[in-house]
C-alpha cells in the first residue's frame, strides 16, 4: 500500500457522512451486535474508525468477505490482526452455506445476554446489523444466511438504497443497510482502492487515469499479475501508459488508424480486477497499517 508514484486525485464526495452515522446510531439501539463486512482485497480502506465510537459497547464481528478473490496469506494476517480485539470470520459469501459459522459465533459473542434472557424465561429475538462500504457483499451475505435471495445484490456500488430487516429461519433478525459507512475518505490512496473494488460509483471516476494508477500499483505488487492475464512481458523501464497500450493491443481495442482505445482498455483492466480475473490479490497488508500508524505518531 506504500505509495511510490503520484496518484491522480479522485474528486469524490461521499455524501452525508454525519447524517449516515447518526442514522446508524439510531438503528443501533435496536440491535445486539454488528457484522462489519470488509472486502478482503482492501480491508484497511473499508474501515471507518468512527464505527467503533458509534457502536459503543455493542459487539462488532469482522467479516473478511470476498476471500476467494484475495491473497490467502495477507488475509490470514488480517484475520490475526482483527482477532486481537474482535471475533473475525474469513468468508466467501457467494458460496452457499459459507455463512454457517456466523450464527454460532454470534450466539457465542452474545452468550451472556442470551443466558440472562433464558433465566428470565424471555424468548428475546437476536438482532444484527450488517454494515460496510458499498459493494463489499452485505446483501449477498444476508441472502446466504437466509438460504434464499431476500435482498437485492449486484456488482456495482449503491445497490441497496434503504434499510431492510430480514428474518432468518433460526429467528435471528438481520438488518441490511446501504453502503454508507465511508472510511477515511480524505486519503487519496484509500479512495483509489475503494474505486478498484467497486465501492465508488463509476460516474464520478476517470477510468483511464484510474487504470494508469492501478497499473503502477500492480507493478509494485507483482508485475506477473498483468503479464499472465494479458500475455506480454513487462520491462523494468515500461511506463504505465505503454502497459495500458499493450493491454489494448492484446485485447484488440484499437480504433480507426491503429490508435489505441484507452477507454476500453482501462475498463477491461478495472473490470478484470473487480471480477477476480487477475487472480487472488490483496492490495493492503497489515504491515502497511503498522507503517502508517508509526508515521502518524511521528507527526
Ligand atoms: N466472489 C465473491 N463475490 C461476492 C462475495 N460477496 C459478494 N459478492 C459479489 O459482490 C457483488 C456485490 O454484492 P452485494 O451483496 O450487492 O454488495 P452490498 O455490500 O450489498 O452492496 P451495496 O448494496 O451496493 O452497498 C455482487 O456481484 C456479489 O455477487 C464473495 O464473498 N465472493
Ligand atoms: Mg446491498
Amino acid at each position: 500500500m506504500s505509495k511510490q508514484f503520484e496518484l491522480a486525485t479522485i474528486n469524490w464526495f461521499p455524501g452525508h457522512m454525519t447524517k449516515a452515522l447518526r442514522m446508524m446510531e439510531k438503528e443501533l439501539e435496536a440491535v445486539d451486535a454488528i457484522l462489519y463486512v470488509l472486502d478482503s482485497r482492501a480491508p484497511f480502506s473499508c474501515l471507518n474508525p468512527k464505527l467503533n465510537i458509534v457502536a459503543g459497547n455493542k459487539p462488532i464481528i469482522y467479516i473478511l468477505n470476498k476471500a476467494d478473490m484475495a491473497d490467502e496469506n495477507k488475509v490470514r494476517d488480517w484475520e490475526k490482526y482483527f482477532s486481537q480485539t474482535n471475533r473475525t470470520i474469513v468468508l466467501d459469501s457467494s458460496k452457499s452455506n459459507s455463512t454457517k459459522r456466523i450464527e454460532s459465533i454470534v450466539r457465542e459473542v452474545l452468550s451472556a445476554k442470551i443466558e440472562k434472557y433464558a433465566k428470565k424465561n424471555i424468548n428475546a429475538t437476536i438482532r444484527l446489523m450488517v454494515v460496510g462500504v458499498p459493494n463489499c457483499g452485505k446483501s449477498t451475505l444476508i441472502n446466504n444466511l437466509c438460504g434464499k435471495a431476500r435482498t437485492q445484490t449486484g456488482n456495482i456500488a449503491g445497490v441497496t438504497r434503504g434499510k431492510q430487516w430480514v428474518r432468518l429461519s433460526s429467528g435471528i433478525e438481520v438488518l441490511d443497510t446501504p453502503g454508507t459507512l465511508w472510511p477515511a475518505f480524505d486519503n487519496n490512496l484509500v479512495a483509489h482502492h475503494l474505486a478498484y473494488i467497486g465501492s465508488i460509483k463509476e460516474d464520478v471516476l476517470d477510468i483511464p487515469s484510474l487504470a494508469l494508477d492501478f497499473i503502477s500499483e500492480l507493478i509494485l505488487l507483482d508485475k506477473t499479475i498483468l503479464e499472465k492475464r494479458y500475455k506480454f512481458e513487462i520491462d523494468s523501464d515500461m511506463q504505465p501508459l505503454e502497459i495500458l497500450e499493450k493491454i489494448c493491443k492484446s485485447r484488440g481495442f484499437l480504433v480507426k488508424g491503429g490508435e489505441y482505445d484507452y477507454d476500453k482498455g482501462a475498463n477491461a483492466l478495472i473490470t478484470d480486477f473487480k471480477k477476480g480475473y487477475l487472480g487472488n490479490i490483496t492490495l493492503e497488508s497489515v504491515d502497511d497499517i503498522r507503517k502508517l500508524k508509526k508515521n502518524d505518531r511521528k507527526k
